[in-house]
């Protein structure tokens, strides 16, 4: 059936590479990076003999050649090529931090008073990419289809195009489209826009991410044609035709759910449960970023312990921040509002023996996280704008006994799938959420049982390899039956009617 086995190969390009790359004395230790992509991916690569190109995460002078050979021992490690990009500080300053994370993620976050349209950043962006080009030209062949992924390298395809590299690409985006009146306050929104169009297959997270593509396509000059319904729709522009899809990402779900039953898991579990006195234990796991809604969340919490005094002494917060681009002020200003927030709220309400709000500002190990998830009775994922968000899902992936309840923003892409049985949340509505957390708190268990019982069903079949497959079938229009682990799920079927368009 797959007559794109071995001829066509999948190239993954991504801003960094699925590795981890420090410097320790005069030595470079690496290591496989984790996550649900890159488990996703990686049966793939390796079946068909696929690579992964990207950034290697440093800008530290280490020649080519010895790059080269440190990933190499990586490919043969983890079962496929991985191709370097190597970029200068001041690329990364300008592409990464500025033009990527200084105005896009701003600006499809819906905050567009937080972006800094500094036209140096335009050009720095538009050279990077052409270097991911040259790279990607250099690794791939004309039958290879190129899965490019999300904002940073946008004008992949063009720039491919401009070398005279002809290559069928898909791209996805992982962050939330805005809708016309944000976009259209980007100075470069034409090139982008156009820059888009030159995928043959494009998806986004959600039905609504779409709908605010397809508006932003109609306010371009030229005209472009749009037809169809449901998951895949199609616009022509002149002799041109492109896929434009919507695909939820999701989790390993099998992995999560066997590492909460692990041993290791359970000792810490039981560990936990100690030291917390038997508290309801509210948890909150987020990267450090003003879209996650984190001050808000810890707003809400305040105005709970105000209104509802039984809470007092029976519930902790325990919110946990992964530190994430602190050498951007709007990240540093915002560590120290969460703990002013933080501080303010545990000195007020704190009594002997009861601390109301446990702050980690550390990245977790995975086994920690998910005992985390396992003891946490409520998971408050509150963001004010969310491509999809992974916290939720791992969240309910971990909860084998039914017994924890997600109160959820509307906001997060998330919330197409899983409206019906979390407790949805303005993330700007402090008031609503604070008596949500009560609700949460005072939930009858067969109810909670029964809305996390339906929330775990539904993440069980879309899982990520049905993301993955999904993503496949629609680009390629080709089964890949050729995965004998997984049961291939049909096609875009399960995708919840208020998420269709
Ligand atoms: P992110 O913005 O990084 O991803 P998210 O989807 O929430 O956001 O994923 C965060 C990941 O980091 C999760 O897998 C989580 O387990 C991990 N993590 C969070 N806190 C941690 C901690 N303290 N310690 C260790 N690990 C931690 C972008 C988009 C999202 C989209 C994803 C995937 O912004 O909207 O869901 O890509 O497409």
């Amino acid at each position: 059936m797959s007559n794109l086995k071995d001829k066509n190969r999948f190239i993954i390009v991504s801003n960094r590479l699925p590795i981890k790359m420090e410097k320790e004395a005069n030595s470079w230790r690496v290591s496989p990076s984790a996550g649900g992509l890159v488990s996703a991916l990686s049966p793939i690569l390796k079946n068909r003999g696929g690579i992964w190109i990207g950034w290697t995460g440093t800008t530290e002078r280490i020649g080519l050649r010895p790059c080269r050979e440190i990933l190499d021992n990586m490919s043969k490690e983890i079962g496929y090529r991985i191709f370097p990009v190597m970029l200068t500080e001041n690329e990364v300053s300008l592409y990464y931090y500025g033009l990527s994370n200084e105005i896009i993620w701003p600006l499809f976050h819906d905050l567009p008073g937080l972006a800094n349209f500094d036209p140096t950043y335009w050009r720095a962006y538009r050279k990077v990419n052409e270097k991911f080009a040259r790279a990607v030209a250099r690794h791939s062949r004309n039958e290879d289809l190129v899965w490019v992924h999300d904002y940073q390298l946008i004008p992949l395809a063009q720039k491919l195009k401009e070398l005279g590299i002809e290559r069928r690409c898909f791209f996805f985006l992982h962050i939330p489209f805005p809708s016309p009146d944000i976009f259209m306050k980007m100075p470069w929104r034409y090139e982008l826009l156009s820059d888009l169009l030159e995928y043959e297959f494009i998806a986004f997270q959600t039905a609504q991410d779409r709908r605010n593509f397809i508006s932003c396509l109609n306010n371009m000059p030229q005209k472009l044609k749009t037809s169809g319904r449901g998951p895949v729709i199609e616009v022509t522009e002149g002799e041109k035709k492109i896929k434009v899809a919507y695909l939820p990402i999701s989790i390993d779900f099998k992995s999560f759910t066997r590492m909460a039953t692990s041993e290791k898991v359970c000792a810490m579990l039981k560990d936990y449960k100690k030291k917390l006195h038997r508290k309801t234990v509210i948890l909150g796991v987020d990267r450090l970023d003003y879209t996650k809604g984190i001050p808000l969340r810890l707003k809400a919490f305040q105005m709970a312990l105000e209104k509802y005094p039984q809470l007092h002494e029976n519930v902790t917060l325990v919110q946990i921040v992964v530190p994430s681009r602190e050498e951007v002020l709007a990240y540093s200003e915002l560590k120290n509002n969460i703990e002013t927030l933080v501080s303010s709220i545990n000195g007020t309400f704190t009594t002997p023996g009861w601390v109301p709000v446990h702050y980690m500002y550390h990245p977790v190990p995975r086994e920690e996280l998910v005992a985390l998830y396992r003891l946490a009775d409520v998971a408050l994922v509150t963001p004010l704008r969310d491509g999809m968000n992974l916290v939720a899902k791992e969240y309910c992936a971990c909860k084998i006994d039914n017994d924890g309840v997600l109160i959820l923003s509307e906001f997060a892409g998330a919330a197409a799938q899983m409206y019906h049985h979390a407790l949805i949340v303005n993330p700007y509505d402090t008031e609503r959420m604070a008596d949500l957390i009560l609700k949460a708190v005072e939930m009858p268990t067969k109810e909670k049982k029964s809305r996390m019982r339906n929330l775990r069903k539904k993440l069980k079949e879309q899982d990520v390899f049905w993301w993955v497959d999904n993503f496949l079938r629609a680009a390629t229009g080709k089964a890949l039956v050729d995965f004998p682990e997984k049961e291939l799920p049909p096609i875009l079927y399960a995708i919840s009617p208020r998420g269709r368009s």
